[in-house]
């Protein structure tokens, strides 16, 4: 029977699916949000198809292995054996009741690029038959989800909040986090229509213990830009905080801690040679590009993103003087990059400010190597670098990003090291912060 309050036909009838379990999920795009989302729905034991446009990660799925370093393979191999599948065929998700789209959103020119969203709503409109749930989680700028995912469901002949329902529920999935996970971590919901937002709603609280459900999908979409637009502006205020406390002499660490020990009204925020990742430095310009549009200006959130963008200047500065305090010039120093991943305990290099850092270098003609022990190799400016391991015969050493498994004890053999995360803790020979 539909549960009470559902009045229309086949909201019942899907709401009755999703409570018994029978409705089967399609996960378009198995990534770093995708991937943990389809495992939480096949432990809820949803049939789950988890759907990827690029045939070696579904491969590398199938094959039981995820992809990520803080992701363990044992989850996705009880999974696969529990039924859980994953397919690059369009078919595999054909007649699907509930369609999760988590694919990326990233710039192109600077601009917001939805390429990768209208492709998968494409394959969900399809894909979608007699009555689906569509819900967006790729965090993207208000009205998204109404003008692309409503819109295409309308075109195949769909009356959304009748036998269609679309609705956003922003990801919050947050790579190398242990304390919280997707069913611990609070979700947000808002349906284009209170039916749409009722079904998404069930369905989300079938595996998520919170979900908030908001009137409307631009009220989730502006929450979720609000949450990660806050990161980036106080990074910013992080790294002016560095820079002024730099130039008066005091120590910006103590003063950060010490500050953090408000319990309320405050939270820190600690400065570095840039913001990486594929939310923080990405995610406002969402928000500023659609603001603007709708004529409005956001100067503070574009001043944020320019501080954050030039922050590896002040590491260089940092060495220059300090390898010319030896006597040193940086072309033809011999220097070692620490840190490539964006931030700790990942593998993700993705707008790392590593890339930054480097460019640097290399324009200035310094002999540049790097050594992270989650980031085996990768590629800058047409060459392959290789992770090194030891740490002799280097001139200096700068900390991009205190990455996890690094001999910092070991490190200190080089005799200049610029410490851009405070990565010592207490104050060390050769050591200098940035
Ligand atoms: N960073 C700083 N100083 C800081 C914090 C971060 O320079 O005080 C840098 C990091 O080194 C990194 C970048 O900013 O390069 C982003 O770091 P992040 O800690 O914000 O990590 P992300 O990008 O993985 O952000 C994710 C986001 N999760 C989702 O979007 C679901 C974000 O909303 C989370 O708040 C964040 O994780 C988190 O709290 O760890």
């Amino acid at each position: 029977m539909p549960p009470d309050g559902v009045a229309d036909h086949w909201a019942g009838l899907l709401l009755a699916k999703i409570e018994a379990r029978t409705a089967r999920v399609a996960v378009i795009g198995v990534g770093y949000v995708g991937l943990p989302l389809a495992l939480g729905l096949s432990r809820e034991r949803f049939r789950v198809v988890g759907f990827d446009v690029r045939q070696a990660r579904v491969d590398e799925l199938r094959a039981g292995s995820t992809g990520f370093a803080h992701l363990p393979p044992d989850d996705l191999e009880h999974e696969l054996r529990c039924g859980l599948r994953f397919s690059s065929d369009p078919d595999a998700i054909r007649g699907c009741d509930v369609f999760v789209i988590c694919v990326p959103t990233p710039l192109a020119n600077g601009l917001p690029d939805l390429a990768a969203v209208r492709a998968a709503t494409c394959f969900a409109a399809i894909g979608a038959e007699a009555c689906s749930l569509v819900c967006l989680e790729s965090t993207t700028y208000p009205g998204t989800t109404r003008e692309i995912v409503g819109a295409a469901l309308e075109r195949q002949g769909f009356t959304i909040g009748l036998n269609a329902f679309v609705a956003y529920s922003p990801e919050r999935e947050d790579p190398g986090r242990r304390s919280h996970d997707v069913t611990t971590t609070p979700k947000l919901v808002g349906g284009m229509t209170d039916n749409c937002g009722l079904v998404a709603e069930r369905f989300y609280s079938t595996f998520v213990h919170k979900v908030i459900r908001l009137s409307c999908p631009e009220s989730a979409e502006m929450a979720k830009l609000m949450e990660n637009t806050y990161r980036a502006v106080n990074i910013a205020l992080a790294n002016e905080y560095k820079a002024a406390c730099d130039a008066m002499g005091i120590d910006f660490y103590e003063a950060m801690d010490a500050a953090a020990t408000k319990p309320y009204g405050f939270a820190p925020f600690y400065p570095g040679p840039g913001v990486g990742g594929h939310c923080i430095p990405v995610d406002p310009v969402y928000l500023t590009w659609r603001a603007n549009a709708a004529g409005a200006e956001c100067p503070l959130i574009e001043a944020a993103l320019g501080i954050n963008e030039r922050a590896h200047e002040r590491a260089l500065r940092v060495l220059v003087r300090e390898l010319r305090a030896r006597g040193k010039s940086l072309h033809s120093a011999k220097i070692l990059l620490v840190g490539a991943a964006y931030k700790p305990s990942v593998s993700d290099t993705r707008e790392s400010p590593f890339f930054a850092v480097l460019a640097d270098l290399l324009v200035h003609g310094a002999d540049v190597c790097y050594h992270d022990p989650l980031v085996p190799a990768l590629e800058f400016g047409g060459r392959t670098y290789a992770s090194t391991g030891g740490f002799l015969n280097f001139d200096a050493a700068v900390i991009v990003t205190n990455q996890a498994g690094v001999d910092y004890e070991g490190l200190l053999e080089v005799p200049l090291i610029v410490d851009c995360r405070r990565s010592y803790e207490r104050e060390r020979a050769g050591v200098v912060r940035a």
